[in-house]
């Protein structure tokens, strides 16, 4: 394994710390659960990225998500650059946005309108607007270890006891902000009743990643997300699906399509918008007709439909249909049982949990089925795995608790590779503490 150097990521990351708080735009970029030094990209193309002292990686992250193609797939890049060519911005409506939208819908036929915005920040944030000026109902539930970006009303952290009220989850979010969130356990049906049950007519909306990938990959049990759409009818709360990561990730209709459940509302990203900024949010005609400037919800954005974006995405979709997912899971499934028996035949405490092309290695014994069982996993460990792998030249997501990505850039023989050197880095962990 050959040393890599580092020099030049080294001296970005010291002019960075002097322009960006912990010098990243995004702090999960800063390797603080990992430790060391971020590396800075420079390149990425098909499966792989290259840092800026031209160490070559296999990437395994793909952006969190986005890139389901892999890196500067020929037909995403040439869309973007014909359409810039056109004109990056308008703040006005364009045929894109319509033909974008229509396959969106297509895709995801439980949306029946929907609207563009810039992040899914900014799609979770307006959707939950939208659900309470719809019911009039100012509750929502949210589920603990669930990642909807960064919207005050969803930076809340669980109280003591199961389904409590939130308390502010980060520095500036008053308690005000946060004093209609209520956090639920994952995959605990029980749970999601007695909070119903103590708010009954209060909950304008169920919050929910239908395949959590932000406190590493959970899977939902069976029958739990039918439980939920049961319950929110029962209880006229809008369910609100944040497909963000699942959608067009987990299957061509998303969670949604793979699971057969319809949500109210969606909130789709990261794929949708083929590597640019791009967020959706969308649902039932019946609740979207209360946004402006139909209805009396506001919500506005300068880039919102921005041509750039649209012409990513429907270049993204253009490429990707049901023998795509094949592949994914696929590829997944041969990863996943390389790295479960390299997990038995070196005796690490760990466990690797996947749905298709998403997958995360958990430094714990399975499974992990909700927030409390993710947090027994030990980041220790994890931190000095994801540095064996990097030095083999292997990208992983730099925090225990997130999720890996597979494109279909990826080959067999990129996830062979990936399987022997995570033998390797099993079997070179320090003692494990
Ligand atoms: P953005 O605002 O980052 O586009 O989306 C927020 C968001 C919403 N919903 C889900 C399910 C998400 O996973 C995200 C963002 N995901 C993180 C990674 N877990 C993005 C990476 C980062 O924050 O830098």
């Amino acid at each position: 394994m050959a040393i890599m150097n580092h020099e030049k990521s080294l001296e970005l990351f010291e002019r960075a710390r002097g322009l960006f708080p912990g010098g990243v735009n995004s702090p999960v970029r800063a390797f603080k659960a990992v430790g060391g030094t971020p590396v800075f990209l420079a390149r990425g193309e098909g499966a792989c990225v290259w840092d800026a002292d031209g160490n070559r990686y296999t990437d395994f992250l793909g952006s969190w998500g986005p890139l389901i193609l892999g890196h500067s797939h020929p037909a995403v890049v040439a869309a973007i650059a014909k359409a810039a060519a056109a004109g990056t911005t308008f703040g006005a409506s364009t045929e894109r946005e319509v033909e974008l939208g229509e396959a969106i819908r297509a895709a995801f036929p439980s949306m029946e309108r929907l609207r563009f915005v810039s992040s899914g920040t900014e799609a979770t944030m307006s959707a939950l607007r939208v659900a309470r000026g719809a019911t009039g109902r100012s509750k929502l539930i949210k589920i603990d270890g669930g990642y909807h970006g960064h919207a005050d009303m969803l930076l809340a952290a669980a109280g003591s006891g199961a389904a409590t009220l939130g308390i502010p989850g980060s520095a500036g979010v008053t308690a005000a902000a946060v004093a209609d969130t209520i956090i639920v356990p994952f995959n605990d049906e029980a749970a999601m009743a007695a909070a119903f049950a103590a708010n009954q007519g209060q909950v304008a909306a169920l919050i929910i990643e239908p395949i959590p990938g932000n406190m590493g990959l959970v899977p939902p049990k069976p029958g739990y997300l039918a439980a939920l759409r049961r319950m929110c009818d029962r209880e006229g709360a809008v369910l609100i699906f944040d497909e963000v990561i699942s959608g067009f990730r987990a299957g061509p209709g998303g969670a949604q399509g793979l699971f057969g459940i319809r949500p109210d509302m969606t909130c789709l990203g990261k794929i949708v918008g083929g590597g640019l900024p791009l967020g959706v949010y969308g649902g039932r005609a019946d609740i979207m007709k209360v946004v402006a400037p139909e209805g009396p919800v506001y919500q506005a954005g300068t880039l919102s439909g921005n041509p750039l974006a649209m012409a990513a995405g429907l270049a993204v979709l253009g490429q990707i249909d049901a023998n795509s997912y094949k592949r994914l899971e696929s590829l997944g499934a041969r990863l996943a049982a390389g790295v479960k028996a390299a997990i038995a035949e070196t005796g690490v405490p760990a466990c690797i949990q996947r749905v298709g092309s998403t997958f995360t290695i958990f430094f714990c014994a399975g499974p992990v089925t909700d927030f409390a069982s993710a947090k027994r996993a030990d980041s220790r460990v994890y931190a000095d795995f994801f540095h064996g792998m990097l030095d083999r030249g292997f990208y992983l997501p730099p925090a225990q608790l997130e999720a890996a990505f597979i494109s279909l850039a990826h080959q067999d023989t990129e996830v062979d590779s990936f399987v022997s050197a995570t033998h390797e880095t099993l079997a070179a962990l320090p003692v494990l503490r």
